[in-house]
């Protein structure tokens, strides 16, 4: 176990050199807003309470199916990920969840890992469960389905994995249960299209009743892949028929990979919204299918637009009085070959900030007059506008606030840290370190 953190002192004496040029870009940006009529201490108030949970399996170098690079310091055991976590939560001051995985992140003293969290400041967000590996020693294959399975014993491990999966999330303090099913078939024929879904939902409906009190069951869609022809949980329009079947403490997880390309997937947002079941997203990006690329590279306009719904239907008082309360729950997702896991979670968190700030700037009530006049061009332009300015400075001004760096991965460099752990933990092997 590498036990470093980044000491408060260095971030303060590197603030300290840039709190000069970071106070003038931000009267530049409050001038800019003040005359749109956007209050900034509104703006700061509304991002002090934005946050974003990270996944465990983030900071591993990810792969592809083809290999995988790995690079010093990764972490190799859960507590590793808990220090690493603590330092982007110390850097950006933005991601105090981390998301667990299990079997990956299997606690052997939950009640360790739960104390030593809270003394990094962190605590727990969704719990993942993992039917789509077989593990060693479990006594039935999931090479043909798990909760779809035709083979009631097979149902019954995978029902009961997720139920240990809620009891482990029970003893850290999590308050959700995703899951994301590989079933599906790779030929016609394969599967029986209907009964699969019916097995899924008759499965999903005893994992339901093993929820306590106050959780909350996700359920994670997408297009293909490990199936190549037919997946069980595809859209979600299959995702929300799963949560209506199951009842109000189930919703849909919205992962942004999971689309087949040139998806409206703010459509699908609003959709699932209108629906009262959007239950959270897995952030990333992609270009061409599930890449799992840093959130907001390839389509930040489209991450912008994701939480323009957002924002719009955190005011819309039918979706204020809608029960269960419309909540979601954000999460970071992605895993690729290049960057170090560490900076790439910590700038991804910054892009999905810095989407939802932008979403915060939009003047609703000039759009929805544009839109009453069917004033395309100008209501086009409300959102441009939002879009296109540089909010950095009330980001920065956000982490500064809350005790943490302006330029978070300068400070991150500057620290050390990845030499320091590369020197205590073990290079780890080539094997994948598994992306759903
Ligand atoms: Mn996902």
């Amino acid at each position: 176990m590498s036990g470093h953190r980044i000491a408060s002192d260095l971030v303060d004496q590197w603030n300290q050199k840039l709190e000069r040029s970071h106070r003038r870009d931000l009267a530049g940006v409050s001038g800019i807003l003040e005359r749109r009529g956007i209050s900034i201490r509104g703006l700061l108030d509304s991002l002090a309470g934005f946050e974003v949970a990270v996944p465990s399996w983030g900071f591993g170098q990810g792969g592809t199916r083809f290999g995988r690079f790995p690079i010093s310091g990764e972490p190799v055991t859960l507590e590793d990920k808990l220090f690493d976590a603590a330092v982007v939560n110390d850097l950006a001051r933005l991601t105090p969840r981390v998301s667990l995985h299990i079997p990956w992140d299997r606690p052997s003293d939950a009640r360790a890992i739960r104390r030593l969290a809270r003394s990094l400041g962190l605590g727990f967000d969704a719990m993942n469960s993992n039917t789509f590996q077989d593990q060693p020693g479990q006594s039935c294959s999931y090479k043909f389905g798990s909760l779809s399975h035709t083979d009631r014993g097979v149902r019954r491990q995978a029902v009961d994995h997720n139920v240990e999966c809620i009891e482990i999330g029970r003893e850290l303090g999590s308050k959700a249960l995703t899951v994301w099913l590989a079933d599906g078939g790779s030929f016609p024929g394969q599967q029986h299209l209907r009964r699969a879904l019916d097995r899924v939902i008759g499965s999903l409906q005893e994992v339901y009743s093993a929820l306590p009190g106050g959780w909350r069951l996700f359920s994670e869609h997408k297009p293909f892949e490990p199936g190549f022809y037919s997946t069980v949980v595809q859209d979600w329009g299959t995702s929300l028929m799963i949560a209506q079947a199951l009842g109000p403490k189930a919703s849909c997880l919205v992962d942004l990979g999971h689309h087949l390309p040139n998806t409206n997937v703010e459509q699908v947002v609003a959709r699932l919204i209108a629906a009262n079941r959007l239950g959270g997203f897995h952030f990333n990006d992609s270009k061409f299918a599930d890449d799992d690329l840093s959130a907001g590279s390839i389509r930040p306009y489209q991450l912008f637009l994701v939480f323009n719904e957002l924002v719009d239907a955190a005011a819309d008082p039918v979706v204020r009085k809608a029960r269960p309360r419309h909540d979601p729950s954000f999460m970071i997702d992605q895993s690729h070959n290049l960057k170090d896991p560490l900076e790439d979670v910590m700038l991804s968190a910054i892009e999905i900030q810095r989407a939802y700030c932008k979403a915060l700037l939009v003047d609703r009530e000039a759009l929805a007059g544009h839109q009453e006049r069917n004033d395309v061009v100008m209501a086009e332009r409300v959102l441009k506008q939002a879009y296109e300015t540089d909010v950095s400075p009330l980001l920065a001004e956000t982490r500064l606030r809350r005790g943490g760096a302006i330029d978070p991965l300068v400070a991150y460099r500057r620290s050390g840290y990845r030499a320091r752990v590369a020197r205590e933990r073990p290079v780890r092997g080539g094997s994948s370190a598994g992306i759903v």
